[in-house]
């Protein structure tokens, strides 16, 4: 018989709380970092100052989900029957509980979910009533701000509960929204864009194949699926997506709350929004070529048009990544398989040849290589998702697996509200002033 979920994630916590407890307690004064001027005023970038045990971004390896790579997740977990994909289930017991899920683990998920997947009437009505010409991304989030009144942690609050005890309606709360999220994305997407032909939900489909065949996607657009949730599903907590739904969590807000504003961090161009500007840029330089594949000189010549006009190459940089993202890897070994000759996979190659070294000319960006979001959409614009508008929300879909995992954690480690301290210019200034006169003395 399998181990409930939730008793095995109390054995873990239990387990787990005394090591926090020790950190803060005995070594709480030891240092780990200082920060300078350029990390204050440019975006906190390196600076060591948030935990999570769940995955961890190297700058030249990439992720690791629970200690393993993309390839060792792929390979470990267990396999849709008929699928070369892993089960999202196992993927999110595997985040949760760091343990490699057995196929009965995975059916205990998915019957998780399965019991919670219902998604109340007023969220559609909501979504309804809002301008068909909404962003897909303001509607995901808004569903599920509305879905608010149900969380278990909230009414437990009221109550009154022992902080020891948070994490437990935070569970709930993250079971119960996950399960409902594949529905209210094939919704968005087949209200908005196949003539509101609603595809009702499958219980008897997994995760990942039920988001498909809401879709309206044949295979192996249900391995697509599950493929893409399982890479954007987390990258450590600092990222702007993440950091959103752990910072609004800290203060108490309840996981709806912090999932939605997570969503909303994500919708911006320089995260995940980027999936949907790689294809937009695409389909500006095919426009622009008159549908004939531009040469390698040719499409040099574009980006540094869009350089040159100001603005970023979207797919290519990466905030903490030094090499070729190996969830773009991933996606391109796909693509390599399933559709090698899909005309816009031969755009996004000779972009993966002609953009790095022309950033490296420029000389600014300081990771000229593509990332997750250079290669996400062609897959997608394959198997026929073309409204490249919904492409973040499949992202969401996969960051809210992650980013639910880590706030149940930091409620069970009682991780404290968020709060860093700000200082003015002439603070810094004063600061740098001191600074210079040392300099100088040394010279
Ligand atoms: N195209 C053009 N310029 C770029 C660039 C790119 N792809 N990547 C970085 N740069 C520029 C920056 O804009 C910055 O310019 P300024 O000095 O004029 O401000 C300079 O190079 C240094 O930036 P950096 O330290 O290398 O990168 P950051 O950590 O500041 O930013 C990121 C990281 C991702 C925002 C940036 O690389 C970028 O804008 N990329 C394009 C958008 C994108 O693909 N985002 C998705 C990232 C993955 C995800 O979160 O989903």
């Amino acid at each position: 018989m399998p181990q409930n979920l939730k008793e095995k994630l109390k054995e873990k916590i239990q387990a787990w709380r005394p090591r926090t407890t020790k950190l803060l307690k005995e070594f709480g004064n030891t240092k780990l970092d200082e920060v300078t001027i350029e990390q204050c005023i440019g975006g906190m970038r390196d600076i060591k100052c948030l935990v999570t045990d769940i995955s961890y971004l190297d700058p030249q390896e990439g992720i690791r989900f629970r200690g393993f790579t993309i390839p060792e997740t792929i390979e470990r977990l267990p396999k849709v029957p008929g699928g070369e994909m892993p089960y999202v289930e196992g993927l999110f017991y595997l985040l949760l509980t760091g343990d490699v899920p057995t196929a009965e683990d995975v059916n205990v998920v998915a019957e998780e979910f399965r019991k919670r997947s219902s998604v109340p009437k007023y969220v559609f009505d909501v979504l309804r009533a809002m301008p068909k010409d909404t962003h897909p991304m303001t509607m995901f989030a808004t569903a599920v701000l509305c879905l608010q009144r149900e969380s278990v942690f909230a009414r437990r609050y009221n109550e009154g509960m022992n902080k020891m005890d948070y994490w437990d309606p935070m569970y709930e709360d993250a079971l119960d929204l996950l399960a409902k999220l594949p529905e209210i994305g094939a919704y968005v997407y087949r209200m908005k864009y196949k003539n509101d032909k609603i595809i009702p939900s499958d219980p008897k489909l997994d995760f990942g194949g039920n988001f498909a065949h809401m879709m309206g996607i044949d295979k192996p657009y249900d391995d697509v699926s599950r493929l893409y949730f399982i890479l954007h599903s987390d990258h450590e907590s600092g990222n702007v997506s993440a950091h959103t739904g752990h910072l609004v969590a800290s203060a108490l807000s309840d996981l709806y709350y912090s999932i939605s504003a997570m969503l909303d961090g994500l919708a911006g161009p320089l995260h995940g929004l980027a999936n949907q500007e790689v294809l937009r840029w695409i389909m500006g330089v095919m426009q622009k070529m008159g549908n004939k594949t531009p040469t390698k000189e040719e499409m040099r010549k574009f980006v540094w048009d869009t350089l040159k006009s100001g603005q970023v190459i979207p797919g290519f940089g990466h905030a903490v990544l030094r090499k070729t993202d190996p969830r773009y890897a991933a996606q391109r070994d796909f693509c390599l398989k399933h559709i090698p000759d899909d005309p816009i996979f031969t755009y996004v190659s000779m972009l993966y040849e002609v953009v790095p070294p022309v950033l490296l000319e420029q000389g600014k960006a300081k990771n000229p290589w593509p990332n997750v979001d250079a290669q996400s959409g062609v897959i997608q614009w394959h198997y026929g998702v073309k409204e490249y508008d919904f492409y973040t929300v499949l992202f969401g879909i996969g960051r809210a697996l992650g980013v639910s995992a880590n706030l149940i954690w930091d409620r069970a480690l009682g991780y404290a509200l968020e709060r860093p301290k700000s200082l003015t210019t002439a603070m810094l200034e004063e600061v740098a002033k001191k600074a210079g006169a040392k300099t100088t003395v040394g010279v």
